[in-house]
C-alpha cells in the first residue's frame, strides 16, 4: 500500500528518488516538533480511563500542571507543557546512549494532565491521584510530569496502591529533603509529600533513598526524624568525593533492599542551578546534567520502575528552555532505559514498528 509505505517513511529517509511526495508525506507524528499536536513526543493522546484500559500502553505520561504547594517562588504549573515542548526531534527518536529507538520497544502514550483548578490543593492532589491510578491500573508505568513537588505525594500513593500487595520504594533525586512535618503549618506543601507517604503508610521509611541532597534546608530535627524513618540520605557532598555512578549504586543497593517496585522521582533542582535555572528553589552546588541523566539509566536498568515523576521545573525563570530540556531528557533516559531492558531480556519490537495512533 502506498499510504502504508509513506507511513513507514520517517523525516530522515526519504528522497524524490523512492516515489517521496513532498506535499503529502509525513504524518503529524513524523513533522518537526513544533508543527501539529503537543503531547509528548506528539505520542498518541489517551485521556479517557477506558481507552487507556483498552489499549493497555507499556507507559503513559501524566501532566501534573500543581503549583499551589509551593513555599517560594511559583511557576511549575507551567511545567508540564514546557516539558512537553522541549524536544527537537521528529518521529521515532534514536537513543545513542543506549542505541535503541524506545518507541519501537514500547508503547507510549500522553494521558494528558490531570484536571486541576488553581487554589484548590485538596482538590489538585485528589485529581492527580485519581489520574495516576486510572494509568497505573491500566497496567502502564505513569511518568508524571510537574507540577510542584507536592504532586508526589498523591502520584506515589496511586502507585502504591495500584501496585499492592507488592511493596513500592522511593528513589529521589533532589536538593531536598522533602521530609518535613510541614511548611509555616502547611500538610501538604512541596517541602513534606516524603513524610506524607511515610505516614500514609503508602512507602516505608525505610525504603526511601535519596540522592542530591544539600544546601541550608531541612533543619536538624527533620534530618533526626529522617534517621529515626530509616530513610538513608546521600548528600551531595558524597557524590563530590565519591562521584555520582558510587552514590547511585550504593543507592540501588538500598532502594532494592525489600521492595519489588521502585517510584522514580526527581526535582529538577538536583541539577546545579547554573544548568537548571527554571526551578522554585535554586540551591547552588548540585550535579551536572549528565551526571543525573546516567543515573536515571543506572536506577531504571536496575530496578523494576512502576512510576516516575519529574517536578518543580519554573518554566518563568528558565533561560533558553535548558531546565525543561533537562527534564524532557530526563523522561526520555527512563524510556529508553526500559526499552533497552526489553530488548535484553529478549523481547520483540512492537508488531507495527512505530508509535501512532493506529
Ligand atoms: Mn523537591
Amino acid at each position: 500500500m502506498a499510504d502504508e509505505t509513506r507511513r513507514q517513511r520517517g523525516p530522515n529517509d526519504a528522497t524524490p528518488a523512492d516515489g517521496h511526495d513532498p506535499y503529502t508525506d509525513w504524518d503529524d507524528f513524523d513533522l518537526p516538533s513544533y508543527v501539529g499536536r503537543t503531547s509528548f513526543q506528539k505520542l498518541p493522546e489517551l485521556t479517557d480511563a477506558s481507552a487507556l484500559r483498552a489499549r493497555r500502553p507499556d507507559v503513559a505520561i501524566v501532566g501534573a500542571p500543581l503549583d499551589d504547594a509551593v513555599s517560594h517562588r511559583p511557576g511549575a504549573r507551567f511545567g508540564p507543557r514546557a516539558i512537553r515542548a522541549a524536544t527537537y526531534h521528529a518521529g521515532s527518536p534514536n537513543s545513542l546512549q543506549l542505541g535503541i529507538e524506545p518507541f519501537e520497544w514500547l508503547d507510549v502514550v500522553d494521558a494528558g494532565d490531570a484536571p486541576v483548578v488553581p487554589a484548590n490543593l485538596e482538590r489538585g492532589h485528589e485529581v492527580i491521584r485519581r489520574k495516576v491510578l486510572e494509568v497505573a491500573q491500566a497496567g502502564a508505568i505513569p511518568i508524571v510530569l510537574g507540577g510542584d513537588h507536592s504532586i508526589t505525594f498523591p502520584s506515589a500513593s496511586a502507585v502504591a496502591e495500584a501496585v499492592a500487595p507488592k511493596r513500592l520504594g522511593m528513589v529521589h533525586f533532589d536538593a531536598h529533603a522533602d521530609a518535613a512535618n510541614s511548611t509555616w503549618g502547611v500538610l501538604r506543601s512541596h517541602g513534606t509529600p516524603m513524610r506524607r507517604l511515610i505516614e500514609s503508610g503508602a512507602i516505608d521509611g525505610r525504603n526511601f533513598v535519596q540522592v542530591g541532597l544539600r544546601g541550608y534546608w531541612p533543619p536538624p530535627a527533620t534530618l533526626d526524624w529522617m534517621r529515626e524513618h530509616g530513610l538513608r540520605s546521600h548528600f551531595m557532598t558524597e557524590i563530590e568525593e565519591r562521584g555520582a555512578e558510587a552514590v547511585v549504586a550504593d543507592a540501588l543497593a538500598e532502594a532494592l533492599d525489600g521492595p519489588e517496585l521502585i517510584y522514580l522521582s526527581v526535582d529538577i533542582d538536583v541539577i546545579d542551578p547554573g544548568m537548571a535555572p527554571g526551578t522554585g528553589t535554586p540551591e547552588p552546588g548540585g550535579m551536572l546534567t549528565r551526571e543525573l541523566l546516567r543515573a536515571i539509566r543506572q536506577v531504571v536498568a536496575s530496578v523494576s520502575l512502576a512510576g516516575m515523576d519529574v517536578v518543580e521545573v519554573a518554566p518563568a525563570y528558565d533561560v533558553s528552555e535548558v531546565t525543561a530540556a533537562a527534564a524532557h531528557r530526563c523522561v526520555m533516559e527512563a524510556i529508553s532505559a526500559m526499552a533497552a531492558k526489553r530488548r535484553d531480556a529478549g523481547g520483540r519490537p512492537r508488531p507495527s514498528g512505530r508509535t501512532r495512533d493506529g
